[in-house]
């Protein structure tokens, strides 16, 4: 039978490259994007999106029905920065739309997969910097992360008590171009691209010295994919998965744009995503996804800044 896949948040940074490909795996017709903000002209045009709030659990349980949906990915949610302005409000939506699509997946058995996005923003200043592994220490100090690992948790509770099959990845700092993050820590290495090709400088909110783990949506949009596929039997971990790509910091990435805009120039005024960035691991150890999945990152550093600046570009000229 004909798989029909269910996006929600498909017009954010993830969703607006994730439906694309999962059209091209499942047909157009198979991938209903909603969101409730328009998605990007190729993901209107190319096949069914509808306006729906993930917190609308009666709308959600209709559409799953109407359109026998066999798998969610969940990607809607308040990001680090933004749930730091509105904590309260963003751990209710975090939580509670998890948990809304993961009671749909247990309701409905013809629901038989469910991809939730979980981040390094579950670790925290106790926890390993360097290589962090799978399992560790993990006491976040933000709101974001509370409710990522708080997810994780239910994701694994889902797994055990009820056999819904749900699988996640706990992503580094995403960047692309396609459509731009809004309200996290990690930001700053998509702002930075735009504003060297548009200004040739930037104010960075972080320290030049701050390394993050990160990752080119090439590659986070192919680990998803890749953890998707997977037997069942062959995976281990119930709660989420350590991935790894490039770990960097602000001065490096404007080094290696330099390479390409000799004259770009940046400023350093952290503000109070420093904190943030401050209790995250440098990098992560993601041997466990290699043994299960096989996963390795693609993009390096100099690959994914001559992609992301090429790109930039062809889209100023456009405009
Ligand atoms: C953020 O910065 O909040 C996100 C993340 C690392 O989960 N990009």
């Amino acid at each position: 039978m004909a798989e029909n896949v269910l996006v929600i948040g498909a017009a954010g940074q993830i969703g607006s490259e994730l439906v694309m490909e999962l059209r091209r795996i499942y047909g157009n017709e198979h991938v209903f994007a909603t969101d409730i903000k328009q998605p990007p002209a190729d993901i209107m045009d190319s096949g069914p999106f509808q306006f729906l709030d993930v917190m609308d659990d009666k709308h959600l349980i209709h559409f799953v029905v109407r359109n026998k949906i066999s798998q969610i990915y969940h990607l809607a949610a308040v990001l680090s920065g933004n749930a730091e302005r509105l904590p309260i409000q963003a751990w209710n939506i975090n939580m509670e739309s998890l948990i809304k699509v993961l009671e749909v997946a247990r309701m409905f058995e013809e629901v038989h997969k469910v991809f939730w996005p979980s981040s390094i923003a579950v670790f925290g200043p106790t926890t390993p910097k360097e290589n962090t592994p799978q399992l560790t220490v993990m006491e976040p100090t933000t709101v974001y992360g509370i409710s990522k690992l708080a997810g994780e948790r239910w994701c694994e509770y889902y797994y055990r008590r009820y056999g819904v099959d749900v699988r996640s990845i706990r992503y580094p700092g995403l960047i692309s171009y396609k459509t731009e993050a809004g309200g996290g820590t990690t930001d700053y290495a998509v702002e930075i691209f735009y504003a060297a090709v548009k200004n040739g400088s930037y104010t960075c909110f972080l320290n030049k010295d701050t390394r993050l783990p990160m990752m080119f949506m090439a590659d986070a949009i192919r680990a998803t994919i890749e953890l998707m596929e997977q037997p069942l039997e062959k995976l281990s971990i119930h709660s989420s998965y350590n991935v790894a790509g490039i770990s960097f910091t602000p001065d490096e990435l404007a080094s290696e744009i330099r390479k390409h805009i000799p004259g770009f120039t940046v400023n350093y005024k952290p503000d109070f995503r420093q904190a943030i960035a401050d209790s995250w691991p440098h990098s992560i150890d993601d041997s466990i996804a290699r043994q299960n999945n096989g996963w390795k990152h693609e993009y390096d550093l100099p690959r994914m800044t001559e992609v992301m600046l090429r790109e930039i570009r062809k889209k100023f000229q456009k405009n």
